[in-house]
């Protein structure tokens, strides 16, 4: 398999900067080495985002979607990257960032798809709902409002972000290891018909039934799978080096099984690391948990 890796350094979406420096923690914790010991390809993006620090940057007037002007400019960018990548066979692998990316990486697969007709699922791998619009929005940070605007809901600016409308059903997207919505967002979740296993869910049923259940989900709806893993899933202990983090999260098994299984399940064609913040983090550990959770999804196994 041709892996294409797309660094993007843009953190504009969330309150504490510095997972601008992710792609390139993420690439010293060996990912290079790690893709191509599972026997594929990588080649690098040529980084042609125009993304400049957040420092020189002007947040706009919007209090309820900072930086929304830079975040469209940007995600379009990688949204027609993402395109040409899929179209060509490739896997696209992008490192943010923030959260805020998924609204780039979504477009482009989803302009893809509607012309291949594949029916495109998202796993959304997430302590928060990143399912605010602009008017239920507590912050005004766009990676709490991205996967909403790539459902249909939110900001006409972001919603219609590379190409008209909806880029992914929410009947097709799937969250593992929520653990803090806020009340707007978790209204919208309902009323727009998202399925969400939360952490409660996992303690409940157990991971492993937990797991299958994601399995069947995507199985029944869809035709290709891309991953969107937030390194906020797992828990603090796991993943210090993260900008909104939540206790209670996956444990270092649980999110690399899930991967595991994922793998296994044969159609995840993309996936998407974010929130890796190299100022918050300890020893690079986050960002090692990120190239093991890539690894596992490229088809690594213990035995
Ligand atoms: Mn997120």
């Amino acid at each position: 398999m041709n892996v294409r890796v797309f660094e993007v350094p843009l953190d504009y979406g969330g309150r504490r900067h510095g997972s601008d420096m992710g792609p390139s923690a993420i690439r010293l914790a060996g990912l290079r080495n790690k893709i191509e010991s599972l026997g594929h390809n990588v080649s690098a993006c040529s980084n042609s985002f125009h993304i400049l620090p957040q420092e020189y940057v002007e947040s706009g007037d919007n209090p309820k979607a900072k930086y929304l002007q830079p975040i469209v400019s940007s995600c379009t960018e990688l949204a027609s990257e993402v395109e040409k990548s899929i179209n060509a066979g490739e896997f696209p692998l992008v490192l943010g960032g923030d959260h805020s990316i998924v609204l780039g990486t979504i477009a482009g697969l989803s302009a893809n798809y509607k012309k291949t007709n594949e029916r495109l699922g998202v796993l959304y791998v997430d302590a928060h709902g990143d399912f605010n619009t602009a008017e239920t929005s507590p912050t005004g940070n766009i990676h709490g409002e991205c996967l909403a605007a790539s459902a249909g809901f939110g900001l006409d600016e972001l919603v219609n972000l590379y190409f008209d409308g909806q880029k992914v059903d929410p009947k097709n997207i799937c969250y593992f290891g929520v653990r803090d919505l806020d009340a707007g967002e978790r209204e919208l979740m309902h009323k727009a018909g998202v399925t969400v296993f939360t952490v409660s869910d996992i303690d409940r049923l157990g991971l492993a039934d937990v797991v299958k259940k994601v399995k069947l989900f995507f199985k029944t709806h869809c035709d290709v799978v891309h991953i969107s893993f937030d390194m906020d899933s797992l828990d603090p202990s796991v993943a210090p080096g993260t900008g909104v983090p939540v206790p209670g999260g996956l444990t270092y098994r649980e999110a690399l099984l899930l991967m595991e299984e994922m793998n296994n399940l044969g159609i995840v064609k993309s996936m998407e690391v974010v929130e890796v913040n190299p100022i918050l983090d300890i020893r690079n550990a986050t960002a090692t948990m990120a190239v093991n959770l890539i690894g596992r999804i490229l088809g690594e196994k213990i035995f």
